[in-house]
């Protein structure tokens, strides 16, 4: 595993993995866009600092599991998978293409290292769950974390599982939830209310952290402590920007099912510009937090660099 330990280094990594998903998405030229960068912080650190796990063994017993329940915004788990070692940088060209082991939702009999195959809302914590309690079953002591959105929680099948998690007192399970506030029609208040979230998951015996999901510092704090996670299972609601990074997308719902270049809102560059201008943001940012380090791991730059 490629492990990165300095926050400096984690934050340039996040913007490298926001410029490859966007890459990828502008050549399938379909697909989601909010989710993907503004959950790169947080895949980052899972990836480069957080997970037990070997890119070049990924089916090793011991490794940690991670779920993706939110199988929509895969972009950025292929972009964090490919820097991390998984498969070639420059197969997220291939993204949603026929035949192309990315598929538009995660497909875990294609890609080695994915757990499961993602894509219907609210079924990736029920997974989760059923591989937590079977560690304990085993007396393995393997993590499982378990991404999910927020819109997602819509579905009763989420909730059937956090009453299972409780109930088997799973510690071993760790769930985050990518709180932005969006779901495919709007603001998930408005949809179907949420709110106080993290009293429901208290009320459902939980143990509850609230992080902002785009501070590294503070994701890697509290996703370092949950190792020693005890009695319940824990969720950490992670607040993060829709769209983080891109001027024209972040906060804005309409970003949640489209590329750059495909929609037109009244914050949008002409469609032909929106990716270079997407891109040129992005790596704006990241030039910023490089210093010497990029001349030093100069392998590790963006795809389109
Ligand atoms: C069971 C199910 N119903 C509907 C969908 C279609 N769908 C895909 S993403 C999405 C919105 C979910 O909200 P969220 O995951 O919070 O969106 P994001 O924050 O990533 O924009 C919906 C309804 C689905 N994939 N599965
Ligand atoms: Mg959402």
């Amino acid at each position: 595993m490629r492990k990165l330990t300095k926050i400096e280094d984690l934050r340039m990594m996040a913007d490298i993995i926001r410029e490859d998903s966007i890459v990828s998405l502008s050549a399938a030229k379909s697909g989601h866009s909010a989710g993907p960068l503004g959950m790169a912080d947080i895949f980052t650190a899972f990836y480069f600092n957080i997970l037990k796990h070997n890119p070049e063994k990924p089916n090793w017993p011991d490794r940690d599991r991670l779920i993706l329940s939110n199988g929509h915004i895969c972009p950025v788990l292929y972009a964090t998978m490919a820097n991390a070692g998984y498969f070639p940088k420059k197969e997220l060209l291939t993204l949603r293409k026929l035949g192309t082991r990315l598929q538009g939702h995660p497909h875990r009999v294609a890609l080695p290292g994915l757990e499961t195959t993602s894509g219907p809302l609210g079924s990736g914590l029920s997974q989760a769950a059923g591989m937590a309690y079977g560690f304990k079953l085993d007396k393995k002591k393997n993590l499982v974390w378990c991404l999910c959105s927020d819109g997602e929680q819509d579905e009763g099948n989420h909730w059937e599982a956090v009453l299972f998690a409780a109930k088997h007192k799973l510690n071993n399970l760790v769930a985050v939830t990518d709180r932005n506030y969006i779901q495919i029609d709007g603001n998930t208040e408005q949809v179907m209310p949420l709110d106080p979230l993290d009293q429901k998951y208290r009320a459902f015996n939980w143990n509850v952290q609230t992080i902002n999901g785009n501070d590294m510092q503070e994701i890697l704090k509290v996703l370092t402590a949950a190792r020693m996670n005890k009695n319940k299972p824990l969720m950490v609601i992670a607040n993060t920007m829709p769209g983080k990074g891109v001027s024209y997308m972040e906060g804005d719902y309409r970003w949640h099912g489209s590329p750059p270049g495909t929609i037109t809102t009244e914050r949008t560059p002409a469609k032909e510009k929106q990716t270079a201008i997407a891109l040129e943001q992005l790596h704006q940012k990241e030039a910023k937090e490089r210093g010497n380090w990029y001349l030093y791991h100069k392998k590790l730059r963006p795809l389109h660099s």
